[in-house]
């Protein structure tokens, strides 16, 4: 009997057990040490390859012989095609020149440690031989072939860790929407995702599309679970759950499902201690686009890994092959370089740690080993004859190397101006570098105790790049106490005979003010620029509304600076307004007669940007009664283009103040994929006439 009792009890157990393994809730459970043992690999490999290939690219961007002006892989979006006409589209895909194994090594010979390939993008095509479902690339399309698993193959044949991307926003299944989006929740979405893991058992799940309002925080910790608990070593992005702040990338906080964060198309202004990976285009679409060719050349692709890694992240660089499944060949060419410059510098690279200082000016970032008794100065730009670094001190009798050049290198320390490193004379012609682009200086240092770099103030930005004024401008210099401030105003580097800076700087014409303090038992602080610029016929601009920090420009002065923003919304020449309406007040200084009124705007809806849908121009001769002299009403809805708009007005009055007003539409339209999320109001160039 007891016998009996025993055998009960343990199967009981055991299928307790059995039960309670499948529900092991990671999140609340796993330790921060078991954590960051898991992403190890991860946080060492530093770069991988991003791919969008999907039926999107048999169209390249390419609708009814119109080029759309977004992201390729958006084109079923933005040109409102219904899922069945769109699957008719893209069912001729046949990449016939693809080659999984030259994929593989491409991205190995770039000094790539991963790949993330979507497995499934928005459109709704997956990529495998799916059981769930005939969208997908065996039984849809002319291929016939499972375009993953044999990639897969490749990357592990090749070392490098094969990852996979899954769009959570569908745009084929009508399930996928509403009340029903459960439906294809748990009898598409989860059953595919369980292929995947089954079948191609990625190291990472990069999710995407989980801004959409189906989907919940609460969907996404149970989908986290879900999938640590059938590969408990698996690591999964943050857009698995509601967590990510905007395209700035990073969790609102910890309580967020996901393990790293994930910036797109930029990068993180300071370093993190939180896992983040920044994703990039190399072009201007993610997706195989025809005719985008506004490629990033291979210095600025090797200065942004440079800069992620030194701000402790990893970089994810895109390809987007095309219909035939040919990477084109200025991505080819691109990553062939950034594979040679790894060769030369990958030490400063992979494995490397933030070191105590992770940028001493614009030109220099540092990273570390992971004891931290190495320190490597990667210089972006050919620095001459001698190369002065401050933020750290090289160890006693310590050799100093650049990576590359077998010579050690004769070096000094001076307790103010810190370490010169001498480059030889054959060192100055280029062809005699062991690489391009950037230069890493490997030695054993501490971290030096360095004078803070001095603060530059005016009335309303603190150390902006350029400063744009009317007639003059007052400056104000602050560092830490007990320390002295020098300053040029020529653009060269002030030392202990410029101008020591006494009172507030008075300035009333354009220059280039150039600061650096010094402090007793500390290195000298590195220097601060800015570019100071005056602005003709305006007297002030007052911004009555509150711009983005991201999306600042130049501060309000830049509306009037004669600079326009460009398409790219990131040029840092846009004020950008999130979810609020816009309001200017312009004073020319005394009154005018006004013949014409000018403002830009900027509509990108992919990027969550859209167009007023009201502007009104106001006229004052006291700045304090407006009477309107023009308004305009815009309709904003699918079918407004992409591109910078501008309200002209001919006016025929006389004022000293102009007041323009933007109503913004606030909130991202029902049919918008951000619906209900704050929507963007991009303004520049405001020309009075
Ligand atoms: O909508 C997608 C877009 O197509 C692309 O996949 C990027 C890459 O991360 N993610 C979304 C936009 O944030």
């Amino acid at each position: 009997m007891r016998n009996w009792i025993f055998i009960l009890i343990s199967l009981v157990l055991l299928s307790c057990n059995q039960t309670q393994k499948e529900q092991i809730d990671y999140i609340q459970t796993e330790s921060q040490q078991e954590r960051d043992a898991r992403m190890q690999w991860w946080k060492d490999a530093k770069f991988g390859m991003f791919i969008h290939w999907g039926g999107y690219a048999e169209l390249g961007g390419v609708y009814d012989n119109d080029t759309i002006d977004g992201v390729a892989e958006w084109l079923q979006f933005y040109k409102k095609i219904p899922a069945g006409e769109y699957a008719s589209l893209i069912k001729g895909f046949n990449p016939t020149e693809y080659d999984p194994q030259a994929w593989a090594k491409l991205a190995s010979d770039a000094g790539m440690q991963y790949m993330v390939i979507t497995s499934k993008h928005h459109e709704g095509m997956a990529m495998w031989d799916s059981e769930v479902t005939n969208f997908d690339i065996v039984d849809f399309t002319p291929y016939g072939k499972d375009a993953l698993q044999p990639l897969a193959d490749a990357c592990r044949h090749e070392g490098v860790k094969f990852c996979t991307y899954y769009s959570i926003l569908d745009w084929h299944y009508p399930e996928a929407n509403k009340e029903l989006f459960p439906v294809y929740r748990d009898s598409i979405m989860i059953p595919q995702l369980n292929e995947i893991m089954d079948r191609l058992d990625p190291e990472v799940m990069w999710f995407d599309g989980e801004w959409i309002e189906e989907w919940t925080e609460e969907q996404g910790k149970e989908l986290y679970n879900h999938l640590r608990n059938i590969k408990p070593e698996l690591i999964i992005n943050n857009r698995v759950g509601k967590g990510r702040n905007g395209m700035q990338g990073m969790n609102k906080d910890l309580s967020y499902a996901g393990d790293f964060g994930t910036p797109e198309q930029e990068i993180l202004e300071d370093a993190s201690s939180l896992q983040w990976e920044s994703c990039m285009t190399m072009n201007n679409s993610w997706g195989y686009k025809h005719g985008d060719n506004n490629w990033k050349s291979t210095e600025t692709l090797v200065h942004n890994l440079i800069d992620v890694v030194a701000k402790g992240g990893n970089f994810l660089l895109n390809v987007g092959p095309d219909s035939k499944g040919r990477i084109p060949e200025e991505s080819i060419t691109r990553l062939k370089e950034m594979g040679q410059w790894l060769q030369v510098n990958g030490e400063s690279i992979y494995s490397t740690v933030r070191a105590d200082f992770y940028k001493e000016s614009e030109d220099i970032r540092y990273t570390a080993s992971k004891d931290k008794k190495i320190v490597y100065a990667s210089v972006l730009r050919w620095p001459g004859k001698q190369l002065n670094l401050k933020y750290f001190k090289p160890k006693k009798g310590t050799k100093v190397f650049m990576l590359g050049y077998k010579h050690a290198l004769q070096w000094s320390y001076d307790e103010a101006l810190g370490l010169t490193i001498s480059l030889p004379d054959d060192l100055q012609a280029e062809k005699n570098r062991p690489c391009q682009h950037a230069w890493v200086f490997k030695f054993e240092a501490v971290a030096n105790e360095v004078c803070a770099t001095p603060d530059i103030r005016s009335a309303n930005q603190v150390n902006p790049k350029h400063l744009l004024f009317t007639n003059k401008t007052t400056i104000h210099l602050d560092t830490e106490t007990h320390a002295v401030i020098y300053y040029t105003t020529d653009g060269t580097e002030p030392n202990t005979s410029s101008r020591r800076y006494t009172q507030p700087i008075e300035i009333d014409q354009s220059c280039i003010l150039t600061v650096m303090a010094t402090s007793a038992s500390k290195v000298n602080s590195s220097f601060r620029k800015v570019e100071m610029m005056k602005t003709e016929n305006i007297n002030n601009v007052d911004l009555r509304s509150k711009s983005s920090v991201k999306y600042s420009a130049e501060g309000p002065l830049s509306l009037v600076d004669k600079l326009r923003g460009s398409e790219n919304f990131q040029d840092n020449r846009w004020l950008g307004i999130e979810g609020e309406d816009f309001e200017v007040i312009i004073d020319l200084g005394e009154v005018k007669p006004l013949k014409s009124l000018r403002a830009g705007f900027l509509h990108q809806s992919g990027a969550w940007i859209f167009l007023p849908q009201k502007v009104i121009f106001s006229s004052s001769m006291d700045g304090k009664t407006f009477s309107k002299v023009y308004e305009k009403q815009n309709t904003v809805d699918r079918s407004t283009e992409d591109g910078i708009i501008d309200i002209v007005a001919s006016v025929d009055v006389k004022a000293r103040y102009i007041k323009v007003y933007a109503r913004s539409i606030s909130t991202c339209p029902s049919w918008h994929a951000g619906a209900g999320a704050k929507a963007w109001l991009f303004v520049d160039e405001i020309v009075v006439e």
